[in-house]
């Protein structure tokens, strides 16, 4: 099986460099307890994908020195278009089983994946998403952004008649069956609604595993803000009661 790392980047020097090491460190072997394999291992092969989305701080620069290592494809956008349409580029390159989301900061830790990867090569399901609010560790955050996550992951529940307890999160695994089901659209922060509600939508259950999350400092380059959630708001009404 094969497992494509989708890695959109935007101004993220201080920390690409980093986020791809550990990406290629982890050892993408998933240990198989359920079912008639029971006992067995499941061994990924990795395709990293990383699409950069115009950044203008020495990010194009050093991902252009990674070009040539088999196990990378690097992609660039002219301009900055969010990320929504930098996971969608990284989509049409991705020749993976199964896809995995990792943004280039470091909150989210890819010593994870195999715990992701297993309700899939369990057959349990086709949908993983990571949470951060199911009791892994994770370093206390801003009070605010919290009560927006949990506010945004409410109406979801409400809207798609799920219990999910974090929609926004990066870490979102699904398998190439449902991937090729998906008509996504969104640029910007309209993406993590948008995946969600289709993949609602059509019928599948989400698989959630607790992670651990270390969020960074506005001045470490957080750039979520409060508005970012009216977008995010809109997409989950629209896909709701259109398309
Ligand atoms: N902010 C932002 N990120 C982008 C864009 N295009 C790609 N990305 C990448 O998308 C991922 C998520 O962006 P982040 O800014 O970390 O978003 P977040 O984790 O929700 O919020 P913060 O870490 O709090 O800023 C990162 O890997 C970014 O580098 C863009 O136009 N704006
Ligand atoms: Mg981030």
């Amino acid at each position: 099986m094969q497992l494509s790392v989708l890695i959109p980047v935007y101004n993220e020097i201080g920390t690409i460099a980093e986020i791809v090491h550990r990406v290629r460190a982890v050892k993408l072997a998933v240990p198989v307890g359920f079912g008639p394999e029971n006992g067995s291992t499941v061994e990924f092969d990795r395709q990293i994908v990383i699409v950069d989305d115009g950044s203008t701080d020495g990010t194009r620069e050093f991902l252009r020195t990674l070009d040539g290592f088999p196990d990378m494809t690097i992609l660039f956008h002219e301009q900055n278009q969010g990320k929504g349409a930098a996971v969608r580029t990284a989509l049409q390159y991705a020749t993976g089983d199964v896809m995995l989301i990792q943004d280039a900061d470091l909150e989210y830790d890819p010593r994870e994946y195999p715990a992701l990867l297993q309700p899939i090569v369990e057959n349990r399901s086709q949908v993983v998403y990571g949470s951060r609010f199911r009791g892994g560790p994770t370093k206390a955050m801003f009070f605010w952004h919290m009560l927006g996550n949990r506010f945004l992951t409410l109406v979801t529940n409400v809207l798609y008649n799920t219990i999910l307890s974090d929609m926004e999160t990066c870490y979102k695994v699904f398998t190439r069956e449902v991937v090729d089901q998906l008509n996504l659209k969104a640029s910007g922060w309209g993406f993590d609604p948008e995946i969600t509600a289709q993949i609602l939508r059509r019928g599948y259950r989400i698989y959630e595993v607790p992670i651990s999350y270390t969020g960074r400092e506005f001045e470490e380059g957080k750039k979520v803000g409060w508005r970012d959630g009216f977008t995010v708001l809109w997409t989950l009404i629209k896909y709701r009661f259109v398309g």
